[in-house]
Parts: structure tokens; C-alpha cells; sequence
């Protein structure tokens, strides 16, 4: 069924770390060999044998629109033309910038970046540099990208390895670093208590993707814009992921709670290697070169990303209607699987916000790091590997989050969770 995802498995672990450019693609948390894609279109993969599949990784956010949705395909193809780089100010990177200004709220100044790492990495160091302090907060199971100063008890492909703190990051580094738990304000609460006028920034994700699908609990986001205020620190929504996907103006929007810096990342660049940072303008204006805080990138803003981007985010910015019909997407495939779920007696959890779905194998509500954790992962094995073999590529970990496009069609949801029963059902008699 795999046979050249295997023999191209085996080619790439000879030269690239682990066979695969990002650990999140490995199967190791599932076992097996991870699928190699040959291409895309709309809510479908194909493999490099010919298989096809109905996509929930969606490129682990971008694919909004579905894959090789074809406004975005022009406009790679016809900005490519031009030159993929100029090193130089293009037009549309203005065009970019003041679109994602109109979209969301309280972002005066705007930077680009190659990636969402890039784009946290870069936000503390802005505030940092804003607030002349040295610490910052992180929350259990939430991840960052892989820059130093996250890679202390991160969630995705840190945590789904079992890696909760990186080899690599210097004492120096991690002690700057507090890890509170998400869901839970009396944990900052007490960190700030303990390292009065220290604390330069609080980082979160206001929805956690990386451990599963958590909504914030009520008050919690409110709560921490409060305790920044409080203690004149900044408060940093890690919206990599949230960012165009729970709202078109974000959870900012959603939640109606403004952080001090945003990040951005996934679906800004239409699926090209785009992150960035941005907020107000008196925070923004420690950047360089207006400020003293360096940052900086060759392929930052580049031309063809920035097409895919705008081009991806002018559709959501004018059919908003995308949110509602993603909502009700949602909402058909988990009353499915609730359904499945509940009829085979197994033990589950859904959260959703929009369009990202946490499924989780468990008892209990699923509302922080410790019940994510504490889910049995011995089924989701079995669970995604059935799901494969019937046609459906979930996220190959069960620290992620599913996410719908508009390109899933009723039949195709329908499909996942016939191909769940069955599944189900094939678990039950094995
Ligand atoms: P990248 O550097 O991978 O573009 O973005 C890092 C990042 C930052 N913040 C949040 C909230 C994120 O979810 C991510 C990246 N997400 C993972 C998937 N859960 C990326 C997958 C991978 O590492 O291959």
C-alpha cells in the first residue's frame, strides 16, 4: 500500500535527520513509515503510490481554502515570473502589510518573517528589548516553534517525542523561561508574585493547538491582559496557528482581547514560508531599523510568499462567510464522531474553536496540559492507522489539532466518519 513512501523513507534517512525536515512529520508517536505526498487538491492528498486521502493536517494550518486552491496557484505563478527575490522593498509587501492591518485589530506596525518561529523568537526579543526585562512566561504543552527560549516543556513534536526541555538550550537561556499551566491563572499569578518587575512578556497560544485542540477557559485571556497590565508586562498572542483560522481577525477578535504583540504564521502565507510579528505603534517602534532592537531576514517579505498570502487573506477578508460555513463543517463531522464514539463505548473528548478540532481519547473534559496528557494514546495509534488504511490522514500525534477547510465537502466528512466506524468497529474485534 506504501511501498514508495518506504523506499522513500529509507532513501531519506540517509540524508536528512530522521528522514523528514520537520520531527512533527515523523510516525514515531504512531509507529510506522510517514506517507510521502505527491499532491494536493482541495481536501485531498495523494501519495507518492497513487493513494488518496481526505486531509486534516492541511499543512498543519495553511490550507484553509484546501489545497492547490487556484487564486493562490496564479499567484505564485505569476509574481515567480518577476524574480522569486529581489533582497529589495517590493509593492506588495505594503499591500501585505496594510491588509492584515485592516483585518485585525490593534497591529500599527507590522514585520515579516520566513516562519512562526521567527516571528515568537522575534516578539520576545521586542519585548525584551521594550521593557529592558529578561524573563518571560510560557505555558506547559503550548509550543512556539523551536527557538531556545521555548523549548522548555513544549507542546507538538517536543512533547509528542517525549522531549519536554531540548538538549542545546544553555542554562542561561532556560532560567529565563517560567512555565505556568494554561487554563490556569493562579500559576502566573504566583510567577509574577515571585519575580516582581522581571517578567518582560507573557507568550500564549489563546487557543492551544499544540497539545490537541484546548479552548481558553472564560477569563483566562481577560485574566492574563490583567496581569500584564498589572505588572507592566507585554502580553503576546502566539497566533501561528489562530491567526485567519478562528475568526478572520483572529482570537484577538474572537475573544475580544487585545495582546500588546501578535504572532502570525500558517495561513498568512497561503502555505509559503511566512510568519510575522506586529502590534502597536509605540511597543513596534523598538525595531530596527526605527529602534535599537535588531531583526532582520533575506527572504523576509519575499514577493511570491507575500502573493500566496495576500491572495489567501483578501478571500477571507471579503467572504467572512467562510467562518460560518467552516463552523458547520465542524460541527456535521464531530456530531459524527461523537455519534460513532458513543454507540462503540469509547471514551472521548472533542473540543473545537471554528474550523480546529482537538479529538482526544479519554474520560474526561480536556480543558489543560494535564488532562491532554493523560489521554490513552495506545488507542489513537490504532485509531490513526485505521484512519489511514480507510483513506483519512489525521495529524500523526495525538498532541495536534485537526483542521477543517471549506474544500471538505459533506460527502468527504461523511466519508471520515464512515471510515471511523469502521474503524472502530475493526479495533473492537482485533
Ligand atoms: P513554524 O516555525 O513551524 O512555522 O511555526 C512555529 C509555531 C509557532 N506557534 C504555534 C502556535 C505553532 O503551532 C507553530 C508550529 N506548529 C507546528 C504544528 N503544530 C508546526 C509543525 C512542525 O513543526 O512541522
Amino acid at each position: 500500500m506504501y511501498s514508495t513512501s518506504e523506499k522513500l523513507f529509507e532513501r531519506a534517512k540517509k540524508s536528512i535527520p530522521g528522514g523528514v525536515n520537520s520531527p512533527a512529520r515523523t510516525f514515531d508517536s504512531v509507529g510506522g513509515t510517514p506517507v510521502f505526498f505527491e499532491k494536493g487538491k482541495g481536501a485531498v492528498l495523494t501519495d507518492s503510490d497513487g493513494n488518496d486521502y481526505i486531509d486534516y493536517v492541511g499543512s498543519w494550518g495553511p490550507m484553509i481554502m484546501g489545497h492547490a486552491w487556484p487564486p493562490v496557484v496564479h499567484a505564485v505563478e505569476q509574481y515567480a515570473q518577476c524574480s522569486t527575490s529581489f533582497g529589495s522593498p517590493t509593492e506588495i509587501e505594503v499591500d501585505m502589510a496594510e491588509l492584515v492591518k485592516s483585518m485585525v485589530p490593534n497591529v500599527d506596525r507590522i514585520r515579516m518573517v520566513n516562519s512562526g518561529t521567527e516571528a515568537t523568537m522575534s516578539a520576545i526579543r521586542v519585548a525584551r528589548g521594550y521593557t529592558g526585562r529578561d524573563k518571560i512566561i510560557k505555558f506547559e504543552g503550548c509550543y512556539h516553534g523551536h527557538g531556545d527560549s521555548f523549548l522548555i516543556k513544549a507542546g507538538s513534536g517536543a512533547l509528542t517525542l517525549g522531549e519536554p526541555s531540548s538538549p542545546g538550550v544553555t542554562e542561561g537561556t532556560a532560567k529565563d523561561t517560567l512555565v505556568a499551566q494554561f487554563n490556569e491563572l493562579e500559576s502566573v499569578q504566583e510567577l509574577f508574585e515571585n519575580n516582581e518587575d522581571e517578567i518582560a512578556a507573557v507568550i500564549v497560544e489563546p487557543v492551544a493547538g499544540n497539545m490537541g485542540c484546548i479552548p481558553p477557559a472564560d477569563g483566562f485571556l481577560e485574566g492574563l491582559r490583567s496581569l500584564c497590565d498589572d505588572h507592566n508586562s507585554i502580553l503576546i498572542f502566539d497566533e501561528v496557528m489562530t491567526g485567519f483560522r478562528v475568526h478572520p481577525g483572529g482570537a484577538q477578535k474572537r475573544y475580544g482581547v487585545d495582546a500588546d504583540l501578535i504572532t502570525y504564521g500558517k495561513i498568512i502565507g497561503g502555505g509559503m514560508p511566512v510568519g510575522a510579528f506586529g502590534g502597536k505603534e509605540d511597543v513596534m517602534s523598538v525595531v530596527s531599523p526605527d529602534g535599537p532592537v535588531y531583526q532582520g531576514g533575506t527572504l523576509s517579505g519575499n514577493p511570491v510568499a507575500m502573493a500566496a498570502g495576500a491572495t489567501l487573506l483578501r478571500e477571507l477578508h471579503k467572504h467572512p462567510k467562510h467562518y460560518e460555513d467552516l463552523e458547520e463543517k465542524a460541527q456535521h463531522l464531530i456530531e459524527g464522531l461523537e455519534r460513532v464514539f458513543s454507540e462503540h463505548d469509547i471514551p472521548h473528548h472533542i473540543n473545537h474553536v471554528g474550523s480546529m478540532l482537538g479529538v482526544f481519547f479519554t474520560d474526561r473534559e480536556v480543558n489543560d496540559f494535564k488532562s491532554a496528557s493523560s489521554t490513552d494514546q495506545e488507542f489513537f495509534k490504532k485509531f490513526f492507522h485505521g484512519m489511514l488504511e480507510h483513506g483519512v490522514y489525521l495529524p500523526p500525534s495525538p498532541f495536534e489539532s485537526w483542521f477543517l477547510s471549506t474544500a471538505h465537502s459533506e460527502s468527504q466528512l461523511d466519508k471520515t466518519i464512515k471510515a471511523a466506524e469502521e474503524t472502530v468497529a475493526d479495533i473492537a474485534q482485533s
